[in-house]
């Protein structure tokens, strides 16, 4: 069956009119990036929004440094995207790294923020939506984050949803998460992303769709993988059925840190209402709910994100090698 997928898949990929070139001015892939892609070798995109704005100085640094280096370890080539001085990178050097996550200037920067970054010459750090439109056009089909972006409570009111679900309705790359925080609305989350036409699956055993925090929700994925050789063949069967639209991969928080999801929970009720009472909206509210959730669990939730984070690199990574494997 991989046989078959992959040749579909390989001339699909080599007539891709967005893959290589096009947009030489505003990309730059870095050259480990674009060889290994150019060599079927397996890569991961990572976000960059989590460091400008997810975490605080200096665990923002040293975790990405630790993701990317979980990424090598695996036998993948991480691929770091951000937006430096009106240009989106993907794979960012040391330096390019460490600027990001000391700038304190740098915007937060989805689909919608791309057009005014690149045109003022700015810097930020790439949200979902923002690093899936990158990691597509340097033709890396797996992304590793933490958690996505989603409905918001209250957004059947508001209108807050996430672009990182209509991104995942309309670009076709496999975004690796520990599902989606109950800050959000997880059940109009899950009817939104059916609506935008993404494959979800939880990977693991069951279809319980996790919550970040916690390995349940409360609801279903309709799907589950089991291992990333089964992942791989989800990833291959949607590239080569072509339909411009991503795949879900959910990765429950692994044993043991699940613990303070209790603690966790009270804080995300308590930064919720601090938030509505303050008036924060847009792309204010992830942002400052993060933050004040950390402060309130005195960084526990900052430590349960980093540990989620790594388990989705490394588990992001092995599904990157099977697809480079199944794709040769
Ligand atoms: N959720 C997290 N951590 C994060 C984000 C979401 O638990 O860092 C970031 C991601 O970059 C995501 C973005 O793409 O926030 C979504 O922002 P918004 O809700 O404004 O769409
Ligand atoms: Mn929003």
């Amino acid at each position: 069956m991989l046989g078959r997928l992959s040749k579909h898949l390989r001339r699909r990929i080599s007539t891709s009119p967005c893959i290589y070139g096009l947009q030489d001015g505003l990309f730059s892939v870095h050259p480990h990036v674009s060889q290994a892609v150019a060599e079927g070798r397996p890569v991961v995109a990572l976000e960059s929004t989590i460091i400008t704005h997810g975490m605080p100085y200096p665990h923002n640094l040293r975790t990405a440094q630790e993701v990317e280096a979980i990424v090598r370890f695996q036998g993948a080539i991480p691929a770091t995207v951000g937006v430096l001085e009106g240009k989106v990178h993907v794979g960012l050097s040391g330096e390019e790294l460490d600027f990001l996550a000391r700038s304190k200037t740098s915007l937060k920067v989805s689909r919608r923020d791309l057009p005014y970054v690149i045109s003022k010459g700015l810097s930020g750090g790439t949200t979902v939506s923002g690093t899936m439109i990158a990691a597509h056009n340097a033709g890396i089909p797996v992304f590793v984050t933490g958690g996505i972006g989603g409905v918001h409570r209250d957004g059947e009111n508001t209108l807050d949803i996430s672009a990182d679900l209509t991104e995942l309705g309309r670009t076709p790359i496999a975004v690796v998460s520990a599902g989606v925080k109950s800050i959000l609305d997880i059940g109009r989350t899950l009817e939104f992303l059916e609506t935008q036409g993404v494959c979800v699956a939880t990977y693991g055993d069951s279809n319980n769709f996790p919550a970040f925090f916690s390995p349940q929700s409360g609801y279903t994925s309709p799907y589950h993988v089991s291992n990333p050789e089964e992942a791989a063949e989800l990833i291959a069967s949607a590239l080569a059925l072509g339909l411009q639209s991503g795949v879900l991969l959910a990765v429950p928080i692994p044993e043991g840190h699940a613990a303070a999801g209790k603690e966790i929970e009270d804080a995300i009720q308590t930064a919720l209402a601090e938030a509505s009472s303050r008036g924060i909206t847009g792309r204010d509210v992830t942002p400052f709910i993060l933050q004040t959730v950390n402060e309130l669990t005195k960084g526990k939730s900052l430590q349960a994100n980093i540990a989620l984070i790594h388990n989705n690199a490394k588990v992001g990574s092995q599904i990157a090698c099977a697809l480079s494997e199944c794709m040769q």
